[in-house]
């Protein structure tokens, strides 16, 4: 064989690789307790980047009383996200409310820049939980849940599952709201955290077959 022809036989394959998106590079799992930055740092830290408002490090008692721990709190409603292209995942983030009225987010599958994408809203008075998708201002609400976790003031673990256009959100381990979004889905994007008065803590992705 001379040196054309094994150029040839690389070149097969390499380009067959390159156009079934083997060589893609898909995001690992993400995990951030907020203890690597100095209480009062404002974001952007880490890998976080602003979408609106802005964010702090605040120290506060762990819940065990026993040590102190960061956690991520907004000021001015703001909102905080990882620009990755996340597919299939779970997102599991630690959310406590000042007041009983807040109403802390979580987004994901975001995408243009934060511009797009779907949250779930924590409604104050532990009210529900309401599924979102939006475009720059239009807002569109997918589904709600009447009931929720008895989370009051408390820190509370949410968590979403997002598998190809099926959405699940779950509070303390119980399912409230499992959506299929056939209308021009979102499939990946990036995650967020923010909206009203709240400590965030433990944001954590693992993506999922
Ligand atoms: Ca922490």
């Amino acid at each position: 064989m001379n040196l054309k022809k094994i150029t040839v036989a690389l070149m097969i394959p390499i380009l067959y690789l390159g156009l079934c998106g083997c060589f893609e590079i898909v995001p690992k799992s993400f995990y951030d307790d907020f203890s690597s930055y100095s209480v009062g740092e404002k974001a952007p830290f880490g890998e976080w980047k602003v979408k609106k408002g802005g964010f702090k490090i605040e120290a506060v008692m762990s819940e065990d009383k026993k040590s102190i721990n960061n956690v991520a709190v907004p000021i001015n409603n703001g909102i905080i996200y990882i620009d990755k292209n996340y597919t299939n995942f779970k997102l599991i983030v630690d959310i406590k409310r000042l007041e009983e009225g807040d109403n802390p987010k979580i987004y994901f599958r975001l995408i243009n820049n934060a511009q797009a994408g779907y949250y779930i809203e924590i409604k104050g008075y532990d009210m529900g939980y309401a599924l979102y998708k939006f475009n720059g201002t239009k807002v569109e609400k997918l589904a709600e849940s009447y009931s929720a976790a008895p989370a009051g003031t408390d820190f509370y673990r949410y968590e979403v599952i997002a598998k190809d256009n099926k959405i699940i959100f779950l509070a303390g381990g119980q399912k409230y709201i499992e959506y299929t979004d056939n209308n021009t889905p979102i499939l990946k994007g990036g995650i967020g955290i923010g909206g009203g008065k709240a400590y965030y803590d433990n944001v954590r992705v693992e993506p999922i077959q």
